[in-house]
């Protein structure tokens, strides 16, 4: 059988690298030079892939087109998948038919590396809590590698770190589908809320794509999870209470007896550790995290267990913590025009992360603007929420109607257009009120990607500050 032979990513294995995005390049990237040889396809008409197919000419490496690719599989060993490919895809099974077995690229970087792994996950969260659990362990003098769902690949990052470093990796639901020895030495989930339900089924598929994270760690690694987060705290209850076999470790915002990490009277945060000195440690008070939100501090508790999961001493988790520097379009502040601030939350794909940021902004009356590609996702509780935060929304893309459906108290208008969505936002807007993108769908009916509606929106804001220069 292929499959007990291959998976060892050496010179016997010969790849079939599917998806030709960053996951897909950065492995053939890495792989070509380590196995006995590599090919690699893609569904995508071949014009819109042209500076891959350079990329591949230039390493020597052949592509297969899809019609030609049964051909082609006697000879390989091993498929490597990206993430925005599903494992029912008719290509990956018709792989699969032919005996070859799939990883995803994530468990081809597990294979490959040396290094410990930290690894986040969480419908919401991730990219902000990687990136601050790469400044933590970099505040600890560590050299960390940080990469994965985050951007740029955990394949390239594995397979550069020597056993000393640390890797942290942020993990989709995606990339967790289809590890099969993946075993971080400290994991952590977030947060489950509805996401992704175009991809999954249901909520339980979702979760157990999640939970897929702890599947492969023992009582030598840790497993950091949110309680207050009902479907996380429920990995360890009822019929799957002995699933996590990893040293388990709670944050949460009250002191429950469970939680190694927690909030005192809802402003500072303080540990109590699990074995040994169980004096509790002030580690830090909610005032000095330099991140809009209550569920920023759900992102920082997650980030600090998890760095004290993997022994950081705690003045440079503090010093980390304290130096973090909010990310590109995840509350970010654009500019303060006539006394209406605006700010760019382009990275709110889900109702759950809108949700957050209109809480965020508690004292002062919101405009939203929200729509785009929903998910599968419902909008009753979105509808709530600016119906008691916002005092108008302003609706674009495919899901507005069905937005403008469950809000109930704010004044609704439609745009077709960024530009026209901050006009008509800007319009709205009096002294002292927020206008926020926060969209709680994907960006792919109007624009390129989740950024590059952010940058419009940011364009458009300062161009109602300065018409001249912004039309530029
Ligand atoms: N393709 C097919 N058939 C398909 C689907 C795609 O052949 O059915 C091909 C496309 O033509 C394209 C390539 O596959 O050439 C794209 O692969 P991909 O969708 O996996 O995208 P990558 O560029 O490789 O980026 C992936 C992650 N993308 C997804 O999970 C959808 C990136 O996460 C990740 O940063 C990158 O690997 C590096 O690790 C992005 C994302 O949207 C940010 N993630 C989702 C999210 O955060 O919600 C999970
Ligand atoms: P992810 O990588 O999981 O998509 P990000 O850190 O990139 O998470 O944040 C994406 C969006 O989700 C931003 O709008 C951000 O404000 C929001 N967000 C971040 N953390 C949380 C959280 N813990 N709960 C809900 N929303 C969050």
């Amino acid at each position: 059988m292929i499959e007990s032979t291959s998976g060892r990513f050496d010179r016997t294995d010969h790849a079939l690298v599917i998806g030709l995005g960053r996951s897909g390049r950065a492995s053939v990237d890495v792989l070509r030079t380590r196995l006995g040889s590599v090919v690699a396809t893609d569904e995508a008409p071949p014009d819109t892939l042209a500076d891959a197919l350079d990329e591949l000419r230039a390493a020597n490496v052949r592509f297969i087109p899809p019609d030609q690719l049964d051909a082609a599989l006697g000879n390989v060993t091993v498929a490597v998948l990206s993430p925005g490919i599903p494992l029912n895809n008719p290509l990956v099974r018709r792989v699969q038919a032919a005996g070859i077995p799939v990883f995803s690229e994530v468990e081809v970087a597990y294979r490959l590396g040396k290094a410990p792994i930290v690894a986040v996950t969480g419908t919401k969260g991730k990219t902000t809590t990687t990136a601050l659990l790469g400044a933590l362990f970099a505040a600890a003098g560590k050299t960390v590698h940080v990469g994965g769902n985050i951007g740029n690949a955990l394949i390239r990052e594995t397979a550069n770190a020597a056993a000393d470093d640390w890797v942290i990796a942020e993990v989709s639901s995606f990339q967790l589908e289809s590890i099969r020895s993946f075993k971080p030495r400290v994991s952590l989930i977030l947060n489950i809320t509805p996401d992704h339900l175009d991809r999954y089924h249901s909520m339980e598929e979702y979760a157990e794509a999640k939970f897929r994270i702890f599947t492969n760690q023992g009582p030598g690694d840790t497993f950091v999870g949110n309680l207050d987060d009902p479907i996380v705290a429920s990995a360890s209850e009822g019929q799957h209470g002995d699933r996590v076999k990893a040293r388990t470790l709670w944050f949460s915002s009250e002191p429950h007896r469970q939680s190694t990490l927690y909030l005192r009277n809802q402003e500072l945060i303080v540990y109590a550790p699990p074995t040994g000195d169980p004096r509790p440690v002030d580690i830090l008070r909610v005032s000095e995290i330099p991140l809009l939100g209550r569920h920023n501090v759900e992102n920082v508790m997650g980030a600090v267990l998890a760095a004290l999961a993997a022994g950081l001493p705690v003045e440079a988790i503090r010093e980390g913590v304290r130096t973090f520097r909010p990310l590109a379009h995840r509350l970010e502040p654009v500019a303060e025009i006539d006394g209406v601030q605006y700010v760019d939350d382009s990275k709110a794909t889900n109702p759950g992360s809108v949700i957050a940021a209109l809480r965020a902004f508690e004292q002062r009356p919101i405009v939203l603007i929200a729509g785009g590609k929903a998910k599968g996702t419902d909008f009753a509780d979105l509808g709530k929420a600016i119906s008691s935060r916002a005092k108008a929304v302003v609706l674009i893309g495919e899901a507005a109607d069905d937005i403008a459906a469950v809000v109930k108290r704010a004044k609704v208008e439609h745009a077709s257009s960024m530009e026209e969505a901050v006009n008509r936002a800007a319009d709205l807007a009096e002294p002292g009120d927020v206008v926020l993108l926060s969209p709680g769908c994907a960006s792919f009916d109007m624009f390129q990607s989740a950024e590059h509606r952010g940058d419009l929106f940011a364009h458009a804001v300062h161009t109602l500050q300065n018409p001249v220069a912004g039309a530029r």
